[in-house]
This record gives structure tokens, C-alpha cells and sequence, in this order.
């Protein structure tokens, strides 16, 4: 089978040969129905007979893997789709290194494979839950069918994710396949399993700010696990990055959008100032603080995703060749680490400093530094059209020490700009820093929804460009009446 091209003649369209993988298929098939319940209770509300102007991947041929058309999303064919073998892959780092890569789970590692798999497969069903709420104050049929690609696609990837539980795990991953369908994101009895996949996600603003900064650490991890010497994770990770660069772009573009929008109506107004709250609220804009505020929360929830900077697991996972860095392959060392350090920000007598530790078990910083480096880039294009309408006014990454559940600061409270600071300072000072429940009313204050095409919300700019080079009364959705 040309693994390019997927085969849509089995009800799971593939391109791992699932017509020739009978127990696999049976497998995929039993579980089918439960995910097909799952989006009905979880996914998207409404909306579930619209047809929505959706990609599909039909290949994986980095030159053209999708297909623009019109679905109603419980028709959108889900598929397992792997990036193509490469010829004599070789396990590109820890103590394996150089070695064939692993067609088949190798016995020692299977229960620590099995536990990254299960935690990338959580996140994907988590963040369709979370954003189920918001199509019904989506700013325009443009935004609402990128919720609903986002939607889509991550529901694919707890397909993916499935799919290598069901063929390498049997009876294991049969029912944490199962399981993936039973927990729910903010349950208080039964919730998935990170952090910022419990929180909510009230509004578009949150939406965007999720999609630039959470599903970056998607990215992240799918980077270093598209590095892994099992070359079935490996293949998926490859494949799932393609559509998670949509993702980041909705995210990026979306907030791009609002800054401008708030700009241009604070420069109509001859407002000069961007702190003025009050006043630029009164115009239907969110003002920039509150950009900032919601910014602050959702990277540091982010941050939390990378687990603790000095981790054993992290140190195990790498040596045993199962999860690597971000372009493994493209740093050059040893790909060994057993002899080098790695600089980790610490708590050291009160104070926040570098110390080097063994570069092994600092893994989690390396990677949160790539994020963090990754992140500061939508920083420079929105703090460019702040500039450039005139205004003095930056948006910033807080300190990494701010506003941490896991991890060396867990224990401690800092300011943005990472100073320490006691329990009583922290109460009286947070709400500037995160948003409010005012705030947060504010925003739902001008979540209306827009649903005429070529309409948007008075707080969001449109985009510069359409999807699948659209114009601008496209319309993506065909919402059913
Ligand atoms: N919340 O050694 P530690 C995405 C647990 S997003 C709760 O510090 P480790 C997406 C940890 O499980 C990417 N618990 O960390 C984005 C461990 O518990 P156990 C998702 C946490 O293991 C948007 C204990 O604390 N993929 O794709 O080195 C939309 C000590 O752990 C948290 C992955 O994350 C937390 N935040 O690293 C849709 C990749 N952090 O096992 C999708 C797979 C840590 O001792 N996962 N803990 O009971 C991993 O690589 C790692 O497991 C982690 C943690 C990076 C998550």
C-alpha cells in the first residue's frame, strides 16, 4: 500500500493498512461508537448539522495533504494517519543511540511508552471539551469554522493516539483507550490528567490565547516524541505537527487581530492612553492590560505542561530512547547527555538563580526554554502593531517563576517581572496581574455572536487573508436553521 495516499474505503480511513490489520480494525471499530458518543455529548454544542468549510487530510505528502469542502462535523472522516516510514531510521539519542529504530514496543519500555502516550492522547479530547461552549458567540462564520477545525483535528489526534493503544498495547491499551473517553476536563471526580486541561476556556480571547500558547506546548511535546526511537510514535507525532501549525496560527492571527482592532478604535477615539481602562472599554475594545492579564494566565498554566524542571522521568524517558529533544537531530552532541550540565532556574536561599545541573535531568527546563523562545515571537509581532499605531505599550511573557502550580516556584509567589513576594502581597496585588471576575465579565459583556458572512464582532479585527484563499463574505459555515 502507498502509505502516501489514505485508504477511505474502510470505515477508519488509514494509511497503516487497517483492511490487512483485522484485530486492529475490529479493535478501532468497537471503540468508534463511543467516540461518536463522546462528540455528541462533548464536542462542539450545536452546530452539528451545519455544514462547516473543513480541511480533510486525504495524504500525507508534505505537498498537499488536505482537501477543502463542506462537512457536517459528526461526518468528518477521522483517520489514522501516519507520516511515511523513513528508510532505516536509527534512534537519534540516549543510550540506544544509532541503533535500528523499534518497529514493535520493546518490553522494558513499554509501560513508560504506554504513560506519554495516554497523557498526549488525554490533552487532545480535553481540548474539544473545553472549548465546546464556544461556538455560540463565535465573531464571525471565519473564526467559528477555525474553532471547529481546531475541534476536529484534535479529536483525529486522540484518534492517533488510540490507535497506538489498541496495535501495541492489547488489553492495556484497549481500556486506556477506553478511559480517555470517560474523563472529562474540570471533573471533579474523573479529570484529565494536566493541569491546564481542567481550566476553563470562557471566551474567544482565551480560545486564542490556548491555541498560541497551550497548543504550543503541543507542539513542544510533539516535537521531542516525533524524536522517539519508536518509530510508530515517531510517524504519528511527524503527521499530527502538520495540522498543529493551523492551530498555532488561529491562535497568533486571533490575538493579532483583537490588538489591532483595540488600536485602531482607541486612535479613532484620540485616546492616548492605553491604560486608560475605563475609557477604551467604553469603545467595545479589550483594553491592552487585559490582553496582558489573560496572556499571564495562560502561559503560566502552559509552563505548568512541562512538568518539573529537574525530573527523573524526564532523564529515564531520554535515555531509554522513548522521548527526545526539540530537533533532536539537528543539535549537535553526543545525543547522550551523560557528561554535560544544563543551567535550571532555581530557588536558592530566597532568591531565583541559575544552577547547573545534570543536562539528563534538567530535560523539561531545555524544552521550556525552546517554548518560552518560541512563544516571545507572537510578543514581537503584536508589540509591532502596537508600535506602529503609535502607542507605547508592550506585551510581555511573565516571569516564569509567576503563577506556577508544578515545579521549582510552586510554593511561592512572584511578580510578573519575577520578584518574590509573601502570601498577603500576592492576594492584595494578583488581580492585576490575572484576570479578574470583572475582567472576565467585560469580555462575555461583547461575546455576541456574528453569523453573517463576511461579518465581524466590533472587537476583532478580520483577517488579512481567507482560509483556503476565501474572500471575505465567504461563507465557512452554513449554520442550519
Ligand atoms: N499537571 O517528573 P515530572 C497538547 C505529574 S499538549 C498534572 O515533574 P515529567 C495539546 C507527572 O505526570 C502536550 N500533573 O514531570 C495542546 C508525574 O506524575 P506521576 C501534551 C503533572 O513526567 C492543546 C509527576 O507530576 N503532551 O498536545 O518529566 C490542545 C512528576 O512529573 C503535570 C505531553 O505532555 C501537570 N502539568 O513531565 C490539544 C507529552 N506535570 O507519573 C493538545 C507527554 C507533571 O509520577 N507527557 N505532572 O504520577 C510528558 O512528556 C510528561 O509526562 C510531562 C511531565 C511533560 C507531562
Amino acid at each position: 500500500m502507498n502509505t502516501m495516499n489514505v485508504d477511505y474505503t474502510t470505515k477508519i480511513p488509514n494509511n497503516v493498512n487497517l483492511s490487512e490489520d483485522r484485530q486492529v480494525l475490529k479493535a478501532l471499530e468497537g471503540w468508534h461508537p463511543g467516540y461518536m458518543d463522546w462528540w455528541g455529548d462533548m464536542g462542539p454544542e450545536g452546530f452539528q448539522q451545519s455544514l462547516v468549510y473543513l480541511r480533510t487530510a486525504y495524504s500525507v505528502d508534505p505537498r498537499g495533504w488536505a482537501k477543502f469542502d463542506y462537512v457536517r462535523m459528526p461526518e468528518y472522516r477521522w483517520g489514522i494517519l501516519l507520516a511515511p516510514q523513513e528508510e532505516n531510521r536509527v534512534i537519534p539519542f540516549g543510550e540506544h543511540y544509532g541503533e535500528p529504530a523499534w518497529q514493535e514496543v520493546p518490553g522494558e519500555h513499554r509501560a513508560m511508552l504506554r504513560r506519554l502516550i495516554v497523557i498526549q492522547g488525554d490533552t487532545e479530547p480535553a481540548s474539544v471539551e473545553q472549548q465546546r461552549h464556544l461556538g455560540k458567540t463565535a465573531p464571525s462564520l471565519y473564526d467559528l469554522r477555525n474553532l471547529f477545525q481546531v475541534n476536529v483535528e484534535e479529536g483525529r489526534h486522540l484518534w492517533a493516539m488510540v490507535y497506538l493503544l489498541q496495535k501495541y498495547f492489547g488489553r492495556d491499551g484497549r481500556e486506556e483507550a477506553d478511559e480517555l473517553l470517560r474523563r472529562r476536563s474540570g471533573d471533579a471526580d474523573s479529570p484529565r490528567m494536566l493541569g491546564a486541561f481542567n481550566e476553563k476556556t470562557p471566551d474567544w480571547l482565551s480560545f486564542f490565547m490556548f491555541t498560541y500558547f497551550t497548543d504550543r506546548d503541543g507542539k513542544m511535546q510533539l516535537h521531542s516524541l516525533a524524536q522517539s526511537g519508536f518509530d510508530p510514535l515517531s510517524r504519528t507525532c511527524r503527521f499530527m505537527l502538520t495540522e498543529e501549525a493551523h492551530h498555532m496560527f488561529v491562535g497568533e492571527t486571533g490575538i493579532s487581530r483583537v490588538v489591532q482592532r483595540t488600536c485602531e478604535a482607541m486612535k479613532d477615539a484620540g485616546i492616548g492612553d492605553p491604560s486608560d481602562i475605563a475609557k477604551v472599554r467604553a469603545l467595545g475594545v479589550i483594553d491592552l492590560p487585559t490582553i496582558q492579564k489573560k496572556l499571564n494566565l495562560h502561559y503560566s498554566l502552559s509552563l505548568d505542561l512541562f512538568g518539573s524542571e529537574v525530573s527523573t522521568n524526564a532523564a529515564n524517558a531520554f535515555n531509554a530512547g522513548v522521548k527526545g529533544r526539540y530537533r533532536e537531530t539537528q543539535i549537535e552532541d553526543d545525543h547522550r547527555l551523560q557528561n554535560t550540565t544544563y543551567p535550571v532556574l532555581k530557588l536558592v536561599n530566597g532568591q531565583i538563580k541559575r544552577v547547573d545541573e545534570p543536562a539528563l535531568t534538567a530535560l523539561n527546563m531545555r524544552l521550556r526554554d525552546d517554548y518560552t523562545q518560541d512563544c516571545a515571537k507572537g510578543m514581537l509581532r503584536w508589540n509591532k502593531i502596537i508600535s506602529t499605531a503609535g502607542y507605547d505599550f508592550k506585551l510581555t511573557l511573565p516571569n516564569v517563576a509567576f503563577h506556577r502550580q508544578i515545579g521549582e516556584f510552586k510554593d511561592v509567589h512572584a511578580t510578573p517581572e519575577g520578584a518574590l513576594i509573601d502570601d498577603a502581597t500576592w492576594g492584595k496585588r494578583k488581580s492585576g496581574w490575572l484576570p479578574s471576575s470583572d475582567d472576565g465579565d467585560f469580555i462575555a459583556s461583547l461575546m455576541t455572536p456574528v453569523t453573517e458572512p463576511g461579518g465581524f464582532a466590533p472587537w476583532i479585527s478580520p483577517p488579512k487573508v481567507g482560509i483556503d484563499n476565501k474572500p471575505g463574505d465567504f461563507e465557512y459555515v452554513k449554520i442550519e436553521t
